[in-house]
């Protein structure tokens, strides 16, 4: 496997101060503080250098490592796919939007020493939450650059201490019909469920994500907890996740086994290997005008093309 593409991950700390990922929310909420003169005094003072009077429309400066700016609020949060809401990318976050995320449980077991039930509380104040830009590309051909916030898996597996038998990690998200309206489709097996082999759960890279731009209330991106696995396409990264397992046989997942020769179980992203019915040497950036050319393994192939030494991922796709 050849390392074309240089990649590092840089936390977005490091490029951009914090202020520009205030939330659409904090901003408001910040703004109304600012509004009061005797508060005045206790506000930051990244929102009084921020217009008080304009629309609160975060948007940042800040880049991936090779360059490429992240893409706005606004887009992140209303472009989305989501399944269990709607088929319809743009009408997602008007379904999720009262959707509860709190209170909330994550249940990690099986294959592991000391299994446990996380509160999502207990994962904001055990790990600490840092900030990381990724490219998220989606098998339907289009792209967007995301500021997450969260924490690497590999910390929350290691507390839970896999076994020696345990090969495979299985996702599962939340399963809750009468609040997730595409849940009642019998087209697709309920609920969603995704899987990683163990060592890619452990690469550094991948990562649970419990908000974006510094906004934990995302339903319609998957908060309170989804993952991110960014050299993979999209729908590896299980959103509204509430069981985790280590397991010893390959789990199952629901676009494999809806279209096994269109999703298959890895599903790196790899510009060589087109989708049955479109390329895959290409992508739309949203909020870009031209495609922009599609990198193997997303461009992050320097920290994981090791992990499929001597697999044919023509084959293994
Ligand atoms: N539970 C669940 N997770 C999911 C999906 C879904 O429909 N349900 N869609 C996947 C797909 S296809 C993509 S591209 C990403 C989109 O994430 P975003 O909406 O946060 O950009 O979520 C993935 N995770
Ligand atoms: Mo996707």
């Amino acid at each position: 496997m050849t390392n074309l593409y240089k990649s590092v991950p840089v936390r977005s700390s490091e490029i951009t101060p914090k202020q520009v990922y205030l939330s659409r929310r904090d901003f408001m909420k910040a703004a109304t503080v600012a509004a009061s003169a005797a508060l005045l005094a206790a506000c930051a003072p990244s929102v009084t250098e921020m217009p008080q009077n304009a629309a609160p429309a975060p948007t940042s400066t800040a880049t991936d490592e090779l360059g490429n700016p992240v893409n706005t609020y606004e887009d992140i949060t209303n472009y989305n796919n989501y399944y269990e809401f709607t088929t319809d990318k743009q009408g997602v976050a008007g379904l999720a939007k009262d959707f509860k995320t709190i209170p909330w449980t994550i249940e990690v077991g099986r294959l592991v020493n000391k299994p446990k039930t996380f509160g999502i509380d207990d994962l904001l104040k055990t790990f600490t939450q840092e900030e990381r830009i990724y490219r998220l590309r989606c098998v339907e051909a289009w792209s967007m650059v995301i500021p997450w916030e969260g924490f690497t898996l590999a910390n929350l597996l290691n507390m839970v201490e896999p076994t020696s038998e345990a090969k495979y990690v299985r996702f599962e998200t939340v399963y809750r019909p009468d609040e997730m309206p595409g849940q009642k489709s019998p087209f697709y097996s309920w609920p969603y469920q995704e899987g990683l082999r163990l060592d890619e759960a452990m690469n550094d890279l991948t990562f649970l994500a419990t908000g974006l731009y510094g906004e934990p209330n995302v339903p319609q991106n998957g908060t309170p907890i989804r993952l991110v696995v960014p050299w993979k396409y999209g729908f590896k990264s299980i959103k509204s996740i509430v069981k985790i397992e280590l397991v010893a046989e390959l789990p199952a997942t629901l676009w494999n086994a809806i279209a096994p020769n269109e999703y298959g179980f890895y599903s790196n992203v790899n510009p060589d290997v087109d989708h049955p019915r479109w390329s895959q040497a290409s992508e739309r950036r949203i909020g870009e005008l031209s495609r922009v050319p599609t990198l193997p393994f997303n461009g992050y192939g320097e920290q994981v093309a090791s992990l499929y030494d001597g697999m044919d991922l023509n084959v293994n796709y």
